[in-house]
């Protein structure tokens, strides 16, 4: 390390470290190489290429076609390399690699055979002080992960492997020599991609091959072959194909499905699953519908397709059985493409031990034991995977600010900023590291993305004086809640798998990669850059400067949806008239998911304060008499009906087990205030007087209300309680607007971008009441002199909704009367979101809560049955 001339900061020995030399490094060599960076590359193999140097089994291949894996920066394809298969195995991979390399002079950034072992930072110096198996000890301004996600093998975890006397292999590191398993009595210990690739090329040789299976995967054939000439045609104009990839959702170019799976017929889905069968591409199979990932029917429809398929090959019923995965929905642990997996337990040699019935006991000298058999062997072979994805991460001591140890921060799950930086440990940066899409995309485009991000940053502290940059605390927790909350919508934590290390005894079960796409995660991180580096303090010797806050606040699939709803470029309902602003939300209505099937859907005609007013009532399946929930419907008083909130009605039968009942009020501006309350506390009354007509048992009413129906929802609630009945005993309330009282805060802080705008809402209002009435607390209940005695509440705010924070004074003011109040605050949530039942997934537990506690305030009333 040297001095500055004429000051005494230190220089480092180099810019940039760079760790690793597999894809990531070497598109890191290239493009810190060309940018002018002083910088070295460490590298643990002897060679370069990483998982492509490591994994050399007997049919190892890459899992997304092979055009799609090269490197988009060198648009060679079209002059020197082209591949000789549709899937290239790994030999092949790696002299691509080597040729790139060699075409660009990488090579000689390279240290080979050297591990680096430690990293500490000095922040007095500013820089990382990194040293290496091989005594180096450099110090460099950055330090940059590239060590690949599925690099740090797991240790065979079988008592008594020492005392075996035959050949032991790990598909993780297999040697450079070819193995003859010609004669042999082979076992395969594990049946992920690795597993799957080989033990068909494995039985081809040996005589004998034992499969120890712990958890059957779903496997799709491969169908290589040579190049399609579609897939060729494709590529025509290379730079916009390879820009389509790095725009799309998995890194792959593909339409995303927008179909949900049970909106056709059973023929057509059937037809799908079968070109999902045939297509022999892992991507578009998993893409046959929208809600694969996030709806357990269609999942279980899509699972049960495959079982089928597993049984139509495999000919011994039982392995079929042990073959057939049912722990875990499909996809959510990564599917295999293989070429004649399943059908070579058909051949007499190859035999499936399902360990979850026979487990392993131990390795003896000879063989492997089992609880109830012995196995002769000559070799084991061990596929058994990796410590994924924060493995080689945490295999380097580093040891950021104040010393703290990134092991020990990450002890309950990786925390990150963007899946690339963390708090505590300034100037590291991890490619494709634990909250970036990483292994759910094709890693080669994953990679650029992340180098490319990587460079434009350094290049901008240096043009701005800036050598230190760290994520804050509070960008950091927002984007690992982000990364959970994308997990959380869709049934990957349902799996014991890599993603969500579970394969690892004493793993944190946590959901490593982001999984909402490529393209909604490469906006985040340009958003980032664009709002000057938000969440990010950077820091030099002239100053610093830190714009603080969350990328992402949103709930990921409300963002989607908005994002969708914006692209549509609809006018907006306050430029219409009334009756058109009625007939373009019934038109939006159409649209959507029908939400839950309930036990039966009455349209009937009730007593309303000036004439009647139908309603709708949903019955759940289950033997009645069930209680009653009386419902208003959200539209600002001045559209919607039963129809326009019917997926939510639905929604909330099935989960409370109540019969609710959808009531119609009068509209304004043809019937202005307070003709709405005065029809819903008709409706109430006439509904308790008739509950046991309408099946419901007497006695147990609750009320419930989205938006204006949520206020009048609430008023109701008081008025029956003066007028001493009907006796209400719950009310939910969600999302209500309860005053349109504007000098809120959150009529300014969320007054355009999330669906309910402040201007609809004053549009609203207007077209409802005079301003001379906007106090009376049938509108306005938080206006009431009184709110104790009121029915126990729950009332929902969302936290992006001009009307949050008068629904979070409401919730206040209950509490402080003395009313039972819940107060759910539904983080990332939009006025609307918690109502779009099957579109907004996150909205889900929303509504479970609150029909949870309809459900509770509704039995607390309930007679005790006589005792027998
Ligand atoms: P994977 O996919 O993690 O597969 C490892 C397999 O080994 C899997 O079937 C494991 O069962 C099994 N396994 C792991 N530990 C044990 C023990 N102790 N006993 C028995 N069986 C065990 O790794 P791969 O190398 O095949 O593939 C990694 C990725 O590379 C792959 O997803 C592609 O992206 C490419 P488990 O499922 O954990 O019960």
């Amino acid at each position: 390390m040297t001095e500055t001339a004429g000051t005494d900061r230190a220089v480092p020995d180099v810019d940039v470290v760079v760790v690793g030399a597999g894809i990531a490094g070497l598109y890191l060599a290239y493009r810190l190489s060309r940018a002018g960076y002083r910088f070295r590359v460490f590298e643990a193999a002897d060679d370069l290429g990483g998982t492509w140097y490591w994994n050399r089994y007997p049919g190892a291949r890459v899992d997304v076609p092979s055009i799609d894996y090269m490197f988009s920066f060198d648009p060679d394809w079209q002059r020197d390399w082209q591949w000789s298969e549709k899937y290239a195995t790994q030999p092949e991979i790696l002299r691509y690699l080597n040729h790139v390399a060699d075409k660009h002079d990488l090579r000689r950034h390279i240290t080979f055979s050297t591990r680096v072992q430690q990293a500490r930072w000095d922040d007095e110096a500013s820089l990382w002080r990194v040293s290496t198996d091989a005594g180096d000890d450099v110090t460099a301004r950055f330090v940059v992960m590239a060590t690949g996600c599925l690099s740090m093998p797991k240790p065979a975890e079988v008592d008594g492997l020492e005392r075996f006397a035959g050949e032991v292999y790990f598909t993780s590191s297999w040697p450079h020599e070819r193995i003859d398993f010609r004669d042999k009595r082979v076992a395969v210990i594990g049946t992920g991609s690795s597993g799957v690739q080989s033990i068909p090329v494995i039985a081809q040789e040996a005589r004998e091959v034992v499969v120890f299976q712990r958890t059957p995967n779903f496997s799709i054939p491969a169908r290589n072959g040579p190049l399609s000439p579609e897939k060729l045609a494709q590529l025509a104009n290379e730079a916009d194909y390879r820009a389509a990839a790095r725009a799309s959702y998995g890194g792959i170019p593909m339409e995303k499905s927008i179909t949900l799976t049970f909106s056709v017929s059973e023929s057509e889905r059937r037809q799908r699953y079968e070109r999902a069968w045939e297509c022999g591409l892992l991507f578009d199979s998993i893409n046959v519908y929208a809600d694969v990932l996030s709806n357990p029917a269609a999942n279980h429809e899509f699972a049960e397709f495959f079982r089928n398929k597993i049984r139509s090959i495999v000919d011994d019923p039982q392995t079929a059985s042990d073959l057939c995965p049912t722990d875990h929905p499909v996809a959510t642990k990564r599917p295999c493409l293989d070429t004649n997996y399943y059908a070579t337990y058909n051949l007499p040699h190859v035999r499936l031990v399902n360990v979850r019935n026979h487990p392993i006991r131990q390795v003896t000298e000879t063989g492997i034991e089992t609880a109830d058999e012995s196995f002769t062997l000559d070799a084991i072979v061990f596929a058994t995977g990796f410590d994924a994805v924060t493995g080689a991460i945490t295999a380097v001591d580093f040891r950021g600010r104040n010393d703290l140890a990134l092991k020990d921060k990450w002890a309950h799950g990786p925390q990150t900023y963007l899946g690339l930086t963390a708090v505590g440990f300034p100037n590291l940066f991890f490619i494709t590291g634990p909250g970036s899409p990483s292994v759910l995309s094709n890693m080669i485009v994953s990679i650029e993305q992340h180098a490319d991000w990587l460079l434009d940053c350094l290049g901008h502290l240096s043009a701005s004086g800036f050598e230190v940059i760290e994520p804050t605390e509070t960008a950091e927790a927002g984007w690992t809640q982000h990364v959970n909350d994308c997990a959380d919508i869709t049934l990957y934590p349902a799996a014991n798998s890599w993603y969500m290390g579970a394969n690892v005894p004493g793993k944190p079960r946590v959901f490593l990669p982001y999984c909402a796409g490529l393209d909604f995660y490469t906006a985040s991180c340009d958003e980032v850059v664009a709002r000057d580096y938000l969440g990010f303090t950077l820091s030099g010797p002239n100053g610093s400067q830190c714009h603080d806050g969350v990328v992402r606040r949103l709930q990921p699939d409300v963002e989607m949806v908005l994002n969708e709803v914006a692209a549509l470029d609809l006018p907006p309902m306050e430029s219409m008239a009334a009756d058109d602003a009625r007939a373009f939300n019934a038109q939006m209505s159409m649209a959507r998911p029908p939400g839950p099937d309930v036990g039966e859907i009455v349209d009937g005609v009730l007593p309303g304060a000036a004439g009647d007013l139908a309603y709708g009532l949903y019955r759940p399946s289950t033997p009645g008499p069930h209680p009653i929930v009386v419902y208003f419907h959200g539209g600002g008083y001045v559209l919607g009906d039963a129809a326009s909130d019917d997926p939510l009605c639905r929604d909330l039968c099935a989960r409370s087990e109540a019969v609710v009942i959808s009531a119609d009020y009068r509209h304004a501006p043809e019937h202005r205030f307070p003709a709405a309350v005065e029809d819903a506390l008709a409706a109430v009354q006439w509904v308790g007087d008739n509950a046991g007509a309408l099946g419901g048992s007497p006695g147990q009413l609750a009320v419930c209300g989205w938006s204006a129906g949520g206020g009048i929802a609430a008023v109701v609630c008081r008025l029956a309680r003066d007028m001493g009945g009907p006796n209400i005993v719950g009310q939910a309330l969600l999302t209500p607007a309860l005053g349109a009282d504007m000098t809120r805060a959150s009529f300014a802080e969320n007054a355009d971008g999330y669906g309910l705008t402040t201007p609809l809402v004053r549009w609203f209002t207007d077209h409802y009441i005079d301003a001379a009435d906007r106090s009376d607390p049938r509108f306005a209940p938080l206006c009431a002199v009184d709110l104790s005695g009121l029915p126990p509440a729950i009332v929902v705010t969302a936290e992006f909704d001009p009307l949050r924070d008068e629904g979070e004074a409401y919730a206040a003011a209950l509490d402080a009367a003395g009313v039972p109040t819940e107060h759910i605050r539904a983080r990332g949530h939009t006025h609307q979101s918690v109502t779009m039942v099957d579109v907004v997934v996150s909205g889900a537990p929303v509504r479970a809560k609150m029909a949870d506690s309809l459900r509770g305030f509704l039995a607390a009333t309930r007679t005790p049955e006589p005792a027998s």
